[in-house]
């Protein structure tokens, strides 16, 4: 059938409603985005194999916001691509995750009650699953597609080795990045935030705080010579941590209407730089300066090179990168 770009509307679960970028494929309507490399949606029907189905529609009109409509899902997994998409290209001029403009694909709606979301390198393909109804929702989120989106950028980047010191920073790049574009979108239902997961635990409570990570109970807020022995979801505490205080700075500050606390360990003052800023020295940094062998002194020395290229050694930038990493033990 003759194909065409059509702008559709969306109300997802988390988003609210969206426009969306569609295809017009004979009379019916595809959730796929030919403006984004023809990044598309399926329905795994709740299993774990094959290849689901492709979300078409008579009007491009795409759920109704409430989980009874299998399309709801698939307009959060939609628009989190659109918008990771867009911050990417407008923050770093980076198309696609691979940056040659390639499009990738989401599943929701994945296996029965399943907890969590993934990125895969093989199918270059985003996986999303319901949650269990009660006290995980769906874990379609901005935060998280922005987080699970941002693996592949690493991988096709540094390339950073996913377990040790290596794993926590790769893990910490998808934390920071999924935070920037859940800022980026200024979404009504979904402010931005320095909380991961927080719209996916049905109470609230977030899986990592990036003020002060060890408030989970488990993360790493300082570095230290045992932090490559942590699982890299918790050894990233100590990027996280480090990118909240060049961002905002140490201390008390409040926003969107969040308390944030944020101590460092060696009982200096960090004076923030603001999210453009500190994600453009990162996003630098693991762009052309990180190795897959890069760990948390190696990430100092690459963001203090990014730092320089952008802003000059002698920028208030420069000086606030290497605060943010010394108040965290990272030298
Ligand atoms: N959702 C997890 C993550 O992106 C999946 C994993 O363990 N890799 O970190
Ligand atoms: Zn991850
Ligand atoms: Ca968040």
């Amino acid at each position: 059938a003759e194909e065409q770009t059509a702008t559709g509307t969306g109300t997802g679960y988390n988003v609210g409603p969206v426009s969306l970028e569609t295809t017009l494929s004979g009379s019916t309507y595809q959730l796929k985005d030919p403006t984004r490399g023809n990044t598309y949606t399926v329905d795994m029907n709740n299993r774990r194999i094959g290849a689901g189905t492709l979300f078409t529609d008579a009007d491009n009109s795409w759920g109704t916001g409430a989980l009874t409509d299998r399309a709801t899902l698939a307009v959060d997994a939609q628009y989190g691509v659109s918008e990771t998409w867009d911050f990417y290209l407008s923050k770093f001029g980076r198309s696609g995750i691979a940056g040659d403009g390639t499009g990738s694909y989401n599943r929701v709606h994945y296996g029965n009650s399943y907890l969590n979301a993934s990125w895969s390198d093989t199918c270059f393909c985003m996986t999303y699953g319901d949650g269990n109804g009660t006290t995980y929702g769906p874990f379609v989120t901005l935060d998280v597609a922005g987080h699970e989106m941002t693996h592949g950028v690493t991988s096709r980047t540094a390339g950073l080795t996913y377990s040790g010191e290596s794993g926590g920073l790769n893990e910490s790049y998808s934390d920071i990045m999924g935070t920037l574009v859940e800022f980026y979108s200024n979404n009504a239902k979904d402010t931005g935030d320095y909380l991961i997961g927080e719209k996916v635990v049905t109470s609230g409570t977030p899986l990592r705080w990036m003020d002060d990570p060890s408030k989970d109970g488990s993360s790493a807020k300082c570095w230290s010579s045992t932090v490559k022995n942590l699982d890299v979801h918790y050894s990233s505490g100590v990027g996280n941590h480090a990118f909240f205080l060049l961002a905002v700075g140490s201390g008390a500050h409040t926003v969107n209407g969040v308390a944030y606390n944020s101590p460092t360990c060696d009982s200096s003052t960090v004076t923030g730089i603001g999210n453009d800023d500190a994600g453009a020295i990162f996003y630098r940094a693991l762009t052309t300066y990180m190795t897959s062998s890069t760990n948390y002194s190696a990430a100092r020395t690459a963001t203090l090179k990014a730092a320089t290229d952008l802003f000059g050694a002698s920028s208030t930038q420069y000086t606030a990168t290497a605060a943010a990493w010394s108040a965290v033990s990272v030298s």
